[in-house]
């Protein structure tokens, strides 16, 4: 039986809203879906909505008798400031407001570990470090969480934060085999996020139960969350398809890895 009458999936084109789009189905009667790029035809129990989400009216209408809203919309990789801006920051901006105007309960916002991918690899930390953003991108995730926090503490509107690792089919390289997460946890992540009866705002490591870790995974524990796939399996192949490490690369050193040796967007335009 479907726990929510209707549930929104912002980014539902994107990589891991195609997956979200299948794995929450069960979950509602009605599945609404949005992104700036075409959605293809409706299932039964879907709405399709094109939106840009930095168009706030768009997003009003979008959020008109949503129970929760999985956030999965806006940039996904580091881009321009304008770029990542107008997509994530007005974009998660419109998104809160919007809910909290149509008195929406739950926000469960893809986060990014890119939040907090300045710290160390030997570190290992857990959800309540101050930000360290590697990139403009991860200064936007960084922001939304914040704005969560301020959402939840004046106007109860609650949320997970997801600090999303790698989200692949397979983990692409040596730093994934601790930063990954399989499709099938994602989806288990996000259903517990959605369906744990209370969460205030909490936020999370989004990964499997990889041998290999660098963050402290607990407080996904707390609402459920228990992976059932590990890195581990794929290290073989993994470590024969990578190349030598030079251990002074600042991507080796810190936990956003290549992200954190990225140039500033800005400058590669002009
Ligand atoms: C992210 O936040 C990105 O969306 C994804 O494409 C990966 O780069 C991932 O982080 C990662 O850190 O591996």
């Amino acid at each position: 039986m479907s726990k929510f009458n209707r549930i929104l999936l912002t980014g539902a084109a994107g990589a891991l809203g195609k997956v979200l789009r299948v794995g929450l189905a069960p979950l509602a009667t009605h599945l609404r879906l949005s992104d700036i790029e075409a959605l293809g035809d409706a299932d039964d129990n879907e709405e399709l909505v094109q939106t840009d989400l930095a168009d706030f009216d768009a997003v009003m209408d979008l959020c008109k008798d949503v129970d929760m809203v999985a956030h999965f919309g806006g940039k996904a990789v580091e881009g321009t400031s304008k770029e990542v801006f107008s997509s994530n920051i007005t974009g998660g901006y419109n998104i809160y407001e919007a809910c909290r105007r149509n008195s929406v309960k739950r926000v469960v916002f893809a986060s990014s570990n890119h939040s907090i991918g300045y710290y160390k690899r030997t570190e290992r930390i857990d959800d309540h470090v101050p930000h360290r953003p590697d990139t403009l991108y991860g200064v936007s995730k960084a922001f939304t969480e914040d704005l969560a926090s301020f959402y939840w503490d004046k106007f109860g509107l609650e949320t997970v934060s997801l600090r999303i690792g790698s989200c692949f089919p397979e983990p692409k390289d040596r730093r994934m085999l601790a930063t990954w997460m399989s499709h099938r946890d994602l989806v288990q992540l996000v259903s517990r996020s959605l369906t744990a009866p209370y969460v205030g705002f909490h936020a999370v490591y989004g990964v499997s139960d990889n041998s290999e870790q660098f963050w402290d995974t607990s407080s996904a524990r707390l609402i459920g969350y228990k992976p059932e796939d590990n890195a581990e399996v794929f290290r073989e192949k993994v470590e024969a398809a990578s190349s030598p490490q030079d251990l002074d690369d600042p991507a080796l050193i810190y936990a956003g890895g290549m992200y954190t040796a990225f140039p500033h967007y800005d400058d590669e335009q002009s």
